[in-house]
This record gives C-alpha cells, sequence and structure tokens, in this order.
C-alpha cells in the first residue's frame, strides 16, 4: 500500500510537469510558477482516498491478476482527474462557505497574494482534467464515456451545491424546510457522486465494463450520503487539527445531518433556542448551539445512524452478484466506517 501511493504520487510530478508544458500556451516564468504553486498548494495534501480507490478497483476487478505499469499508470492518471477535480471543488467551496482552513493550512482564496484569483485557478484546475484525459486516454476505446463522465458528475454535483447554497439564503431563515429528505438530496448530488460513483466508474470504464449493467450507483450513492452525514458530524463534533479544517456550518446556515436530527428530538423550547441562534456569525450564538447539540445526546444519535447505516450497507454489498464489486465495496466502507477524518 505505500508502495502503491509513492507510484501514485510519481504520477502526480509527471501529470504536472506535462500541464506546466502544455503547448496550447506559451508560459512565461511567472505564469508556469504561479501554476506550479497553486497545484502543489491543492491537489496533493489531501487523504487521497478518492484517486487511489480508483487503482484498488481496478485491481479488484481484475481480480489478482498482476497489473502492468501501464495499468497503474493509467489508472493513476484517473484517480488524479479525480483529486484535481477535488481540487477544484473545494477551492471553490471554501470561498462559497467563507471557510478559514483546509488540510491544515490557510484556504487558498485567503492567502494574501491569492484572494479572487483564486477563482481562475479554479477554472484553471477544472480545465486540466480534459487535458490529462487528452494525454493519455486519447487513442482509448472509452475516451469518449471517460469524458461524458466527468461532465455528468460534475453537473450533478454543481448542481447540489447549488440547493447547499440556496437552501441558505438570507432572508428566508427558515428551519421548518429542513427535512432529512432535503439533507439527503444536498448531499447525494453535492458529494455522493464524485466522491464515491465516480472512481469505481472509472475503474469500471477502464475494465472495459459497462458502468450501468454492473449496477452499483446505488449502493456508492448510499455510501456517499454517509460519508457525507460523518463530514457534516465531523464539522462540529470532529477535532480541527486531525480533520484538517475548522467547521462552518453552524455560521453558514447549512442544512447539516446536525441540525436535521436536532429539530426532530428538540421540544419547543430548544427549539426557539436553535431558531435564535442557528446562522449567525458570532462565536456566542454558535457556542449555544454546540451546547444544546450536546444537550440533545447527537454524539450518541450519530454513533446508533453509523452502526446501523454499516448494517444497510453491508446487507447491500453482500447481495450482489459479483464477488469482485463486493470486494471493491467492501474495501471502500471499510476506508470510511467511524473514520475521524
Ligand atoms: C462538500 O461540502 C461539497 C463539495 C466540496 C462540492 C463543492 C462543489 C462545487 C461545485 C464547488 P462541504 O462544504 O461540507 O465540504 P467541506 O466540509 O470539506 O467544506
Ligand atoms: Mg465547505
Ligand atoms: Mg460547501
Ligand atoms: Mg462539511
Amino acid at each position: 500500500m505505500a508502495d502503491l501511493k509513492a507510484k501514485f504520487l510519481e504520477v502526480y510530478a509527471v501529470l504536472k510537469k506535462e500541464l506546466l508544458e502544455d503547448p496550447a500556451f506559451e508560459f512565461s516564468d511567472d505564469s508556469r510558477q504561479w501554476v506550479e504553486r497553486m497545484l502543489d498548494y491543492n491537489v496533493p495534501g489531501g487523504k487521497l482516498n478518492r484517486g487511489l480507490s480508483v487503482i484498488d478497483s481496478y485491481k479488484l476487478l481484475k481480480e489478482g491478476k498482476e497489473l502492468t505499469e501501464e495499468e497503474i499508470f493509467l489508472a493513476s492518471a484517473l484517480g488524479w482527474c479525480i483529486e484535481w477535480l477535488q481540487a477544484y471543488f473545494l477551492v471553490l467551496d471554501d470561498i462559497m462557505d467563507s471557510s478559514h482552513t483546509r488540510r491544515g493550512q490557510p484556504c487558498w482564496f485567503r492567502l494574501p497574494k491569492v484572494g479572487l484569483i483564486a477563482v481562475n485557478d479554479g477554472v484553471l484546475l477544472r480545465n486540466h482534467i480534459p487535458r490529462i484525459l487528452k494525454n493519455h486516454f486519447r487513442g482509448k476505446p472509452y475516451y469518449v464515456d471517460l469524458l461524458d463522465l466527468f461532465n455528468e458528475v460534475e453537473f450533478q454535483t454543481a448542481s447540489g451545491q447549488m440547493i447547499d447554497l440556496i437552501t441558505t439564503l438570507q432572508g428566508e431563515k427558515d428551519l421548518s424546510k429542513y427535512t432529512l429528505s432535503l439533507h439527503r438530496r444536498i448531499v447525494q448530488y453535492k458529494t455522493a457522486y464524485y466522491s464515491f460513483y465516480l472512481p469505481v466508474a472509472c475503474a469500471l470504464l477502464m475494465a472495459g465494463e459497462d458502468i450501468e449493467h454492473v449496477d452499483v450507483k446505488h449502493i456508492l450513492v448510499e455510501m456517499g450520503t454517509y460519508f457525507q452525514v460523518q463530514d457534516d458530524y465531523l464539522d462540529c463534533f470532529g477535532n480541527p487539527e486531525t480533520i484538517g479544517k475548522i467547521g462552518t456550518d453552524i455560521e453558514d446556515f447549512k442544512c447539516s445531518w446536525l441540525v436535521v436530527k436536532a429539530l426532530e428530538i428538540c421540544n419547543g423550547e430548544q427549539k426557539k433556542l436553535l431558531e435564535e441562534n442557528y446562522g449567525k456569525p458570532d462565536p456566542a450564538n454558535v457556542t449555544k448551539v454546540k451546547a444544546l447539540y450536546h444537550e440533545i445526546d447527537l454524539q450518541g444519535v450519530f454513533a446508533e445512524y453509523e452502526s446501523k447505516s454499516y448494517t444497510k450497507l453491508t446487507t447491500s454489498i453482500e447481495a450482489h452478484p459479483s464477488k469482485a464489486v463486493q470486494a471493491v465495496l467492501k474495501s471502500f466502507l471499510g476506508k470510511i466506517y467511524k473514520r475521524q477524518k
């Protein structure tokens, strides 16, 4: 595994070098330095779970056959395309969420020399993906399907992000619309498709399998939903040192799983406290919301949700007809169950 990660990181260096020598643009020293710094700051510093999953999944689909160097390279390149997509989303998401830190460092747009140049950097990161695909997959029979897959998933994510944002609109701060079904809709689109379906779909395309035929979308979307519930939980209860970011969901009036559950449990008085304090930037308001979350034991509610989700997902996985696909899904679930970051 350590070996695989080292190889994966070597591929990053190759892809970066190609992008910095892209013949479609005449780089000056300044512009090349900017892009290099921007990539190093935003692309490789995460857990790399999504990217590594492509190689992992491809291997499992090949059922133990030794992968060639070329296969490892290509699966890694696809993995990096997902990491690029993630970097693009996060650079922009942090602006939209007014976040301060990411992966243990200031958000890119918070750097004094960067600011709103980060918006264009996001656009550049997004444009790097088809360039990587063109450089390495143009001759492959699944090239068009890959482009189509990335486009579809990006559209779904941006649409999910839109509903995440418009539900918090100022002047319409109304907690009564925050239900589990709204939450599910938001997280399915903003997180599950690109984080869970996309890596497996990439591996399936590379292995020459028909994505629709294999029927894994449903389980992966369920897993992605569980993953975003964890993200919502960690936003409030996680250790910022470990998760590398400071939560902003309460200040941002987000339709987080925590507030949805709190609304289900609260009595009238507690609901009033929530209405008065949720979605305000003042730390005093945030503290009151957090104290209420503790009072109603949301940690316990989450622990129960977590173990129930695990059982449900395991049952769905075991019902899948292919042992190889089961192995892919179990490996995924194993990586995120009870995660602390
Ligand atoms: C995660 O939401 C969702 C995304 C990163 C998708 C962003 C999509 C765009 C089109 C920009 P989040 O805000 O809860 O993530 P985090 O907690 O990591 O900030
Ligand atoms: Mg965010
Ligand atoms: Mg967000
Ligand atoms: Mg979050």
